[in-house]
């Protein structure tokens, strides 16, 4: 079998990938961001194409529809909405997920054709304060490292990154260089201990939002410690004498930090030529994102640290093209190709090429404002392609209320049922990964194809096509008749070349000839220029600017709740959630809480834990760690409305924004928290799909079919019968087992002879196997075994999964640590744990420090 050469499309890594029909996937030995490695999430690609749950066809509210039919009525009502009120009244709403191609379709027609600059996207929550501070400093939005620039530096600061969860890839190269050359140093910036922090010689616990006071007291001891390049500030730098004024008068206590880890750090970062700053989301979502961004970069500028071989300012981007999003001027306040919106020069140039009736004159609403533009009734028309906000966005319930009162909304996704999709009257179905073609940009500005190998599901439709005969059908024809994505990508570079005459730092020349169908992988502007080697950025003077920047004041808020990312989830879970393998890892939503304010609260380890605001309220299982601070919460964002009854996070997240950059601080709400004491906890195993409708529900994937937990408020009269409810099975024979002196509820239900569902209740959190009792589901075992919700005794509890490639557990990797396994090789050798995509290797790393504690004691 022939496989076909394309780009995974999760992480900005941008690893690639050969693929084939049957689900086979394999690393790209050939691709210079992961020459052949895959992470958890790229190796399971496979087992998320299958069709389940897949959008087919278009829907006009719950009713199958032509496309015909479909695509008609959004041109008429959008036409209608423009018509009555103007073009600021419809809005898009995109995604650093669409290939370049649609999001370039999707920001002509709202920019040049509907004329207004309502189209924003996921990427203002993601990406837009390096954006802010990017322009600030350089006056493009440029990122100018590169990835083998981590592998020379000799030391590696990575400011609210985990990036050993999240751009797993390239921390695997981190990993291997720093085995390679020990001296490497590696420090971590996060108010928690990650996967991540594993790795780094040093882990600076700041507090939250500490970052500008941090950056701001290193700049100063810059300038105190003669560290400066004078030569380089003088012919390269504006600002340096006022950004260092304003530092000087940062309090460093409002970092959070010892005097002691502040001297160290200012040390060896002021001290190591090779430095690297890697920043991501802790540094953006931030009330204070962009000043982040700036208090990092001005201390790059005044040591002249910057576009030389390992060293310089690294964001790493989220999603496959966020890249490839900004390159377009997919945002609101943006253009198109690193154009400026504010500049007529710019404009007009754009509206000629585009032959375009109109052209955008002012910047658009971004995304928190958006939705409340779509919750005051402004917004009567409303497009929402490959994101899902009713789960992502701060608000998350505010947001969903402000979608359900725009008249008209239309959502582009490839799964028949998301949050968002819920909420629209037009459904219009999108050909995923492994069916389109097109390109992306990584985070170090690699152009790579994606490639279709499978056949287009039922009559999904790729995003640039949809986009196109919206626009054929709004009377925009001529100009969206694309026949194929080459002829967007060869419209998008040479409206390049015909802007090439203002100074930016996009240039697609590379491109001009690009054979497309066999195009590969490929930097901009070109594969050796190494941006601001030469001292010159994109001001009119050519000068970069340190910019000042004054650090908020510590707060203390009695808990202060952090978000973010699990290490074999992918956002809303609608690929991930699919995959068995990916689903135990960490199978329900959960709240990181530090003992000691376990212990205030009567939380016990395994409760229920309610978490609310003048927002909303959660409702998440309780992981009582150190990992985060007193004082501190940490909760994933990955939780829906479809998987759990009441765990989307961002029901208690607050849309307060940063004023340059307009990116929701996710990161760090106040809310208050307490224990959640339901009658009676539950787990419940099936073969069938749950939609269990419990005060507290979470269904996770298995690979014996679904797994909920489960809590309720009220005692049911009939067990059994509430467990048919659960499970949807009202047929088969049922086996209960009672016991009156603790509580404890047990229920098969065998269908056929076969084991179909396993149902366990108690008083108390319900402790036992998950792993043993999802086993013997589909299983002929004899129910009163199956009920015993423990691994035969001929066999070992694998406990929790640690390695998803391998599904090897917990449990057999303290023993085979137990019996001498020491090193993280080691226990490759022996378990297989680790040695696939290697995803895992950190937290093999620390289950082996925990298994040597008592030994050490002995
Ligand atoms: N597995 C997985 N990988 C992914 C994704 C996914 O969904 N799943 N999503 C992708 C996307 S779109 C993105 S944007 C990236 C995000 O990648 P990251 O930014 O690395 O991930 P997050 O978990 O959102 O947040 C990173 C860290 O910021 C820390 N943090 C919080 N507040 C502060 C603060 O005030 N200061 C500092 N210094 N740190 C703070 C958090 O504790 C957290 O550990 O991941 C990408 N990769
Ligand atoms: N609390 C909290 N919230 C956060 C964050 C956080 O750290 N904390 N991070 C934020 C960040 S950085 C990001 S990037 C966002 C991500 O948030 P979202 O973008 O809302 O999350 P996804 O689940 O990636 O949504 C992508 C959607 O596109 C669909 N899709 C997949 N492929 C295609 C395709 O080819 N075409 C179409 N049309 N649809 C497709 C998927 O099924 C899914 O419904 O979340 C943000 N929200
Ligand atoms: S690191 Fe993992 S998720 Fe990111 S691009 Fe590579 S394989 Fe995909
Ligand atoms: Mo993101």
């Amino acid at each position: 079998m022939t496989l076909t050469r394309t780009t995974c499309p999760y992480c900005g890594v941008g690893c690639g990938v050969l693929a084939g029909p049957d689900g086979t996937i394999k690393g790209d030995p050939d691709h210079p961001a992961n020459y052949g490695r895959l992470c958890s999430k790229g190796s399971a690609l496979g087992e998320t194409i299958d069709l389940e749950g897949r959008l087919l066809h278009p829907k006009v509210g719950s009713q199958r529809a032509s496309w015909d039919m479909a695509l008609d009525l959004v041109a008429d009502e959008f036409n209608a909405a423009i018509a009555e009120y103007g073009p600021d009244s419809v809005a898009f709403y995109a995604s650093g997920q669409l290939l370049t191609e649609d999001y370039y379709v999707a920001n002509k027609l709202m920019k040049g054709f509907i004329g207004s600059a309502n189209i924003d996207t996921n990427s203002r929550l993601c990406m837009a304060s390096s954006v802010a501070g990017h322009k600030r400093a350089f006056g493009t939005d440029t990122v100018p490292g590169t990835y083998e620039d981590l592998e020379e530096a000799d030391l590696i600061v990575l400011v609210g990154s985990n990036l050993a969860w999240c751009h797993p890839v390239l921390f695997q190269r981190i990993a291997a260089a720093k085995e390679a050359r020990p001296d490497m140093r590696i420090v971590n910036i996060d108010p928690r201990r990650t996967a991540t922090t594993d790795l780094a010689d040093v882990h600076l616990q700041i507090a939250p939002d500490g970052d500008v006071a941090l950056f701001n007291e290193l700049l100063t001891y810059i300038a105190d410690h003669n560290r400066i390049d004078a030569t380089y500030t003088h012919h390269h730098v504006n600002g340096l004498a006022d950004a260092l004024a304003v530092a000087r008068q940062s309090n460093p206590a409002d970092s959070g930090l010892s005097q002691q880890e502040i001297a160290s750090f200012n040390a060896i970062w002021s001290g190591t030529e090779k430095v690297v700053t890697i920043y991501s989301q802790g540094v953006n979502q931030s009330q204070c994102g962009t000043d982040k961004v700036n208090a990092i970069l001005n201390c790059h500028l005044a040591t002249g640290r910057i576009g030389k071989p390992g060293m310089g300012p690294f964001s790493v981007t989220g999603q496959p093209n966020a890249m490839g999003g900004r390159e377009v001027g997919g945002l609101a306040n943006m253009l198109a190709n690193h154009l400026e919106l504010g500049n007529a020069d710019h404009r007009q140039a754009v509206q000629d090429f585009w032959k375009s009736p109109t052209i955008c004159m002012r910047p658009g609403l971004k995304a928190v404002d958006l939705f409340k533009a779509c919750a005051e009734g402004d917004i009567k028309a409303l497009w929402v392609m490959s994101t899902n906000p009713a789960v992502s966005l701060p608000d998350a319930d505010g947001v969903a209320a402000a979608i359900r009162n725009v008249p008209f909304v239309v959502t582009s996704d490839i799964m028949d049922r998301t949050d968002t999709s819920d909420l629209a009257h037009v459904c219009l179905p999108a050909t995923g990964w492994g069916e389109k073609d097109g390109t992306v940009t990584n985070s170090e500005r690699r152009i790579s194809r994606q490639r279709a190998f499978l056949p287009a599901p039922g009559s999904a439709r790729p995003d640039w096509s949809i986009i196109s005969d919206v626009a054929t059908r709004m009377g925009f024809g001529a100009a969206f008749a694309y026949e194929e994505p080459a002829d967007v990508f060869a419209e998008y570079v040479a409206l390049d070349a015909a802007v090439s005459h203002f100074p930016r730092d996009l240039d697609l020349s590379i491109f001009a000839d690009a054979d497309y169908a066999n195009l590969i992988p490929t930097q901009w502007p070109h594969n050796d220029k190494r941006f601001f080697a030469d001292g010159q950025f994109y001001h009119p003077d050519g000068k970069a600017r340190m910019i000042p920047v004054t650090a908020p004041a510590l707060t203390s808020p009695r808990f202060t709740l952090n978000t973010g990312r699990n290490r074999d989830q992918w956002h809303t879970m609608t690929r991930t959630g699919k995959s068995a393998r990916l689903g135990p890892h960490l199978a329900e939503p959960y709240l990181e809480i530090h003992p000691a304010d376990a212990a205030s609260l009567k939380v016990a380890p395994g409760d229920l834990i309610e978490v609310e605001n003048i927002y909303g309220s959660a409702v998440l299982r309780a992981l009582v760690t150190s990992r985060v601070a007193p004082g501190q919460l940490f909760a994933p964002m990955h939780w829906t409305r479809q998987r759990t009854k009441h765990g989307v996070i961002n029901a208690v997240t607050m849309p307060v924004t940063d004023p340059f950059s307009g990116q929701p601080a996710l990161k760090a709400g106040a809310v208050n928290a307490s224990v959640y004491r339901p009658k009676w906890y539950g787990f419940l195993a099936a073969a069938a799909s749950l939609t269990p409708q419990t005060p507290y529900a979470a269904i996770a994937r298995t690979q014996t079919g679904w797994q909920a937990e489960l809590a309720g408020r009220k005692i049911p009269d009939d067990w059994v019968a509430a467990a048919r409810e659960l499970s949807g099975l009202t047929a088969g024979e049922v086996a209960l087992q009672t016991d009156p002196a603790t509580g404890d509820v047990r229920v098969a239900i065998e269908v056929d002879g076969k084991v179909a569902a396993l149902f366990f209740a108690s008083p108390k959190p319900v402790i036992l196997s998950r792993a043993a009792v999802v086993a013997v589901i589909g299983t002929t075992t004899a129910p009163l075994q199956a009920l015993a919700g423990r691994t035969p005794a001929d066999q070992p509890d694998p406990g929790p999964t640690v390695c998803a490639c391998f599904n090897v557990g917990r449990n057999t990797l303290l023993v085979a640590a137990a019996e001498g396994a020491r090193s993280v090789a080691v226990l490759g050798e022996v378990t297989c744990a680790g040695t696939n995509c290697g995803s895992c290797k950190p937290e093999l790393a620390a289950l082996l420090e925990e298994a040597s504690v008592p030994m050490a004691a002995e």
